[in-house]
């Protein structure tokens, strides 16, 4: 039986992350109906599911975190420079309970798919246990780093001991006393958790296959100090942050290498290797994702630094990435290298010899087999477009969403989708989220997203979608940046290459945060130029 408009909610957002909180706020602050839908118990996205020991974010608390409420960003004290993700999860319980947005939500509910209907000009969003509801507009906060990447290694469902992943880490304490354990991944993930594991695990051994640039976070308790220097005049810290290419105040000179030269640059990246920040090091210089030297030089003092950690050449080595610094994921640790002194430690270099098999009691490289009790995969991501391709989204005339991603992850502005009206991805492809600071990337979409949703409705407006021909010169433009700097080098899960099958495709919009909200104005000014309005 079709249901009556009165069942129809204006908007459903999917997702109880960042994105989720803040989006259903907002609209219902617009006088939107809106209706959230979350698959865990409670909200925190991937804080709610990343709960492995020595799991903190890599952008500093006090830019991590909602700028919209000046309550919400007083009243929170954060304690640590870098917040751990209990921390990070308390945050985001105290903001969905500061601003009742928990009432909006279905919890424990799943979206398994949804469709576009012409005639009634709504979405049919399914959700488990069979049952569907209705929208005029869908908003997918469904996030970058939502469906873990799991390896298909042969054996694995014989192995016999603990098989943990960090992305759904148990919610009970896991204990690795007196174990021998193994982590696959040397990506963030693993970095955090190794050193971790390596304090009371009988023995670790280190599976790596392709190491990482890692820089010491030097974490500390904030002191009071710091708090009020930025509480005190909290809204032009945030508006220097939103000004930024990475969504985040990082204080550089704003130089070249050349400009700069050997000795200055050296100089300049011992200030911002000793301030523990990934993202004021790719800062130091201007041209570091862009120019080779620049990048050379950077990339033989971060190595230095490593082989001075490690205390041992020959293992050192082996921990050396050979790719472009900042191209894939310029991790920060504790421990990460010194770990390796331990005598209990043990890494396993797949390059080496490749990893063959999980088996009941381990896992065999081409070398041998080893025994372990534990096996933890830290293993990342089907990043940005693996949860939606794994649903059932079905647009007009029927394309599926997996369908034309599976070509490729085509998105105008990286938020709307040629093919699927009504509907919006935020933090979706060819936005800047995966390297920014995502909050910041989050509330440029929130934004952007109501303000595009109360424009329609005082126009009469009840279907947008974006242009085939707009989505593409969107595209072009994303591979054009791209193609000016390093990255178009590096495999990672920017590209999509950690996923076999999937299309090898540049997933972020590397032009920077402020000069991609820009042209998020630019298009909402110019009337959603690149999108068809029909009334
Ligand atoms: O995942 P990754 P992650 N056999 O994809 C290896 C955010 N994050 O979860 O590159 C052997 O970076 C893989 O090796 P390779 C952050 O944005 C942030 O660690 O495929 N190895 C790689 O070493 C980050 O970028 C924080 O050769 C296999 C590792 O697994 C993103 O999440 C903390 C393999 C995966 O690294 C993802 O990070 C955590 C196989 N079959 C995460 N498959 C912080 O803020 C994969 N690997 C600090």
């Amino acid at each position: 039986m079709p249901r009556s408009d009165s069942d129809v909610t204006d908007v459903v957002v999917v997702g109880a992350g960042f994105t989720g909180i803040y989006m259903t706020h907002k609209l219902r602050e617009l006088g939107f109906s809106v209706l959230g839908i979350e698959r865990a118990a409670g909200v925190g996205g991937t804080w709610y599911w990343n709960r492995y020991p020595g799991l903190r974010c890599d952008v500093e608390s006090l830019d991590y975190s909602y700028s919209f409420d000046d309550d919400i960003q007083q009243e929170w004290e954060w304690t640590e420079k870098f917040p751990a993700q209990p921390d990070i999860l308390k945050y985001l319980e105290f903001v969905a309970n500061k601003l009742s947005v928990n009432e909006l939500f279905r919890f424990n509910t799943e979206v398994t798919g949804a469709a576009w209907d012409e005639r009634s000009a709504s979405w049919t969003i399914d959700v488990s246990p069979g049952d569907s509801v209705r929208a005029r507009f869908v908003v997918w906060g469904t996030g970058i780093l939502s469906t873990p990447k799991i390896p298909d290694i042969p054996g694995m469902e014989t192995f016999g001991g603990e098989l943990l992943t960090t992305a759904t880490w148990p919610h009970s304490p896991v204990s690795f006393a007196g174990k021998r354990v193994a982590v696959l991944g040397t990506g963030s993930s693993g970095i955090q958790v190794i050193p971790i594991a390596a304090e009371s695990a009988e023995h670790l051994f280190v599976l790596q296959r392709t190491p990482s640039f890692s820089l010491p976070a030097h974490n500390k308790p904030l002191t009071p100090e710091r708090i009020a220097e930025v509480k005190n005049d909290y809204a032009t810290y945030r508006a220097n942050a939103r000004a930024s290419g990475l969504g985040c105040v990082t204080e550089s000179v704003g130089k070249s290498f050349a400009e700069l030269g050997e000795e200055q640059a050296r100089a300049e990246l011992e200030k911002t290797y000793a301030y523990g920040s990934p993202m004021r090091f790719a800062s130091t210089m201007t041209d570091i994702p862009v120019d080779p030297e620049s990048n050379r030089f950077t990339s033989e003092f971060a190595k230095a630094k490593i082989r001075e950690r490690v205390g041992d050449d020959a293992l050192a080595e082996k921990l050396l990435p050979n790719h472009y610094i900042t191209t894939r994921r310029l991790c920060i640790d504790t421990n990460y290298y010194e770990t390796f002194r331990r005598e209990n430690v043990t890494l396993v270099d797949l390059r080496e010899e490749p990893l063959v098999r999980l088996t009941p009691t381990g896992f065999e490289t081409s070398a041998g087999s080893y025994d372990v009790d534990m096996f933890v995969l830290a293993t990342g991501f089907d990043a940005v477009t693996g949860t939606l391709t794994r649903l059932n989204i079905e647009g007009r005339d029927g394309l599926k969403l997996a369908d034309k991603w599976g070509e490729s992850p085509a998105c105008y502005l990286g938020v709307a989708v040629a093919g699927f009206p009504n509907m919006f991805v935020a933090t979706g492809p060819a936005s800047p989220a995966p390297l920014s600071n995502v909050v910041v990337s989050i509330e440029i979409h929130v934004e952007w997203i109501a303000r595009m949703l109360n424009d329609l409705r005082e126009q009469g407006i009840h279907v947008f979608e974006p242009t085939e021909a707009a989505e593409q010169e969107w595209v072009a433009h994303t591979n054009d940046i791209t193609d000016q700097t390093l990255m178009r080098f590096s495999d990672s899960w920017y590209v999509g290459s950690n996923v076999s099958g999937k299309p090898r495709v540049q997933m972020v919009y590397l032009g920077g945060v402020a000069p991609y909200e820009s042209a998020l104005l630019d298009v909402a000014d110019d009337n959603y130029r690149g999108f068809t309005l029909t009334k």
